[in-house]
Formats: structure tokens, sequence, C-alpha cells
């Protein structure tokens, strides 16, 4: 059951939030995950003509060579490299030790780029080329956390990546890494919206000075949870003059968090970033900060839960029970 804390809102109106490393990261960051056909059209109005600079991807997405289009597209528009900030993970079938750097180098190659601002462990579990969905046995493979976490280590010192950091990961699963951890995690990326919080796991990170990006903000999409209709983001977003998908963005960047929200749509790509020069008022963060139903989006279950044979036979065991 997730706990009901308000987490503290932020009072300045910030455009990005400093790392454990000493590097920045923009608050308002571009999803790419299902912009499919879209993706180099997509990314590349959020860079030039909406202001986004940080743009979030992965190879899981089928869409990194698009976006290295859009990426390549945008420095010739003006936008310098310097500037952008890029983030991709590796999948799990490649989180093994010797599989990592030539993921991150496959990454580089489709995205056109020298090196990455950001690489995070998508999802804290291996498994075989291949895979299943849902797994067969066979399927999960040992995950070598430290082995792989030593790789994206040796990727910092080489300048190939800028910051590490990891994705959908428990407090249990997060503590083992800061045991055995030379670089520390920069950033947590995780779902959070209104209708799941993760108020523990925000705790957590921010105790260790780890940053949190909030990823599907909006509620996702396929399945997701339509926070955009929600009545109390409705009544807050018709109350502030704003679009209930600025009130979703807003929410999490008062709460600490960057904010990674999704469009193919030019005009909610440039409306889900004109979230600075206005706050909302305590009242109505309290409001959305105790949406009752409480209850993730991504829960991992078609990726690497099975009932039959495990190693992970219920969505409570890949979350250690904390839930
Ligand atoms: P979001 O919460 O960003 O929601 C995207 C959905 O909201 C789409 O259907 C989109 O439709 C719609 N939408 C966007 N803006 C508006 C608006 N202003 N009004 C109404 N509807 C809107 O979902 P995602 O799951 O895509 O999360 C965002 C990003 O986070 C991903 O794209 C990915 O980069 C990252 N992510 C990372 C994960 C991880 O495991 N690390 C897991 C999941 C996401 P349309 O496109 O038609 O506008
Ligand atoms: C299966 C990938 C989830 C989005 O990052």
């Amino acid at each position: 059951m997730a706990q009901a804390t308000v987490n503290r809102p932020q009072e300045e109106d910030t455009k990005s939030f400093r790392l454990l490393s000493g590097h920045t990261i923009p608050a308002v960051g571009f999803g790419t995950w299902r912009s499919g056909a879209e993706a180099t059209n997509s990314v590349f109005t959020a860079i030039v003509e909406a202001g986004y600079r940080h743009v979030d991807t992965a190879p899981e997405y089928g869409i990194e060579e698009e976006v290295g289009h859009a990426l390549q597209a945008s420095m010739r528009a003006g936008v310098e490299r310097k500037d952008l900030f890029v983030t991709s993970k590796p999948w799990c079938s490649d989180l093994s030790p010797d599989r990592v750097r030539t993921a991150l180098k496959n990454s580089l190659e489709m995205l056109q780029l020298d090196y990455l601002d950001l690489y995070l462990i998508h999802w804290p579990f291996h498994l075989k080329q291949g895979a299943s969905k849902p797994p067969k046995p066979g399927d999960v493979l040992e995950f070598d956390m430290e082995g792989v976490w030593r790789e994206m280590e040796k990727l910092v010192k080489d300048n190939l990546v800028k910051d590490i950091g990891i994705c959908n990961f428990t407090i249990n699963k997060l503590q083992k890494l800061l045991r055995f951890a030379q670089t520390m995690p920069s950033v947590c990326q995780m779902e959070m919206h209104p209708g799941w919080r993760n108020d523990k796991m925000l705790d957590f990170c921010m105790e260790n000075g780890i940053h949190v990006t909030a990823y599907s903000p909006l509620g996702s999409s396929e399945g997701g949870r339509d926070m955009i209709h929600d009545q109390t983001v409705e009544i807050v977003a018709k109350k502030l003059n704003k679009s209930p998908g600025q009130v979703l963005v807003k929410w999490g960047l008062q709460r600490g968090t960057s904010v990674i929200p999704k469009s193919s749509h030019p005009e909610r790509i440039k409306e889900n970033i004109k979230v600075f020069g206005w706050q909302i008022p305590e009242q109505d963060f309290i409001a959305l900060s105790t949406i009752l139903e409480q209850k993730r989006v991504l829960d991992g279950a078609d990726l690497f839960v099975s009932k039959s044979c495990g190693p992970f036979k219920s969505v409570a065991d890949l979350w250690d029970d904390e839930d």
C-alpha cells in the first residue's frame, strides 16, 4: 500500500536540476516511447520549435535511428550538442557485463553521437536474447548487477557517457547497488504521476542525493491510466487556466523531479513544456498529491513474470513486495 505523504513542493521555478556528478539535467525532457514513424518529426519539433533539450530514448523503443536523424537535423538548425541532454538505456538482453559496452556503442551509432549524457539500466532484470512476453522457462537469467554496474562505471571513465543511473529499481535493489557502487547513480527514472506517486522511492532517492526523473507523467498510453481526464487534475487545470497536461508536468516539477512527457502532436509537444512562470498553489498541490487510487501502470508483468515457472512468479516479486 503506497503511503499518503505529500512530498515537499519546490518553491523556485527551476529549469534544470543538478546531479551528484555536478552536471545538470533539464527539468522537462521529451519522451519517445511509442513515437513510431513520427519519432523524427516529433523530436525535431520538440527541440527546435518547443525548446526541449533532454531527449529520452532506448533501443527497446525501436526508434534510436529516427531520434538520431532528429538530433542531427536539430544541430544543423543551430542547436549545439553541448546544450542537448540525451538519455538511452541498455535493454535487459544486454544486461550482462560482456554486452554493456557493445549495447552503448550500438546506441551511439544509431543516435549518431560520440557520447551520451545519461545511460540508465532500463529494468533490473536480465533476459535471454529473443525472450518471449511473458517469459518462457529459461528466458529470465541471473542479473549480475555488480558486474553490469562496473561496466557502466567504465563507460563514464572512458567519457562515453557523462552520467549513469537506473530505472524501475526498488529501494531494496538500490540499497544493494549502493553497497558496491564506486560511481553513484546520478538519476533514478521511475513511473510517477498523481495516480502512482511512489513516495517511498522518491524519498529514498532524495535522502541519497539521487535525482529522480518521472516517466509516464501523464499516465502513459495504450492501457495506461488516463490522468489527463482525472477529475482532480481537470479541476486544478480549470482553476489555473492551464491544460491537464501542463498541471501533471508541473506537479512533477514541484515534487523536485524532472519530467519526460511524450507526444506525437506538435501542439501538445509545445503545450507540455509551457510550465514555467507559474505555480500550482499549495492546496491544489496537496489535492493532486492525495489522490486515493494508487497503482502502477508499468508493473513489468508481461515482460518478467511467469506464474508457472518464475523466477518471478508475481508482480509483487518484481517489486520486492514494496508496494
Ligand atoms: P506519458 O505519460 O508521457 O503519456 C503519453 C500519452 O499522453 C500519449 O498517448 C500522448 O498522446 C498523450 N499526451 C501527451 N501530451 C498530451 C496532452 N497535452 N494532452 C493530452 N494527451 C497528451 O507516457 P509515456 O509512457 O510515453 O512516458 C513518457 C516517457 O517516459 C516515454 O516516452 C519514455 O521516454 C519514458 N519511459 C521510460 C520508462 C522506463 O522504463 N524507463 C517506461 C515508460 C516510459 P499523443 O502522442 O497522441 O499526443
Ligand atoms: C518496455 C519499455 C518500457 C518503456 O521504457
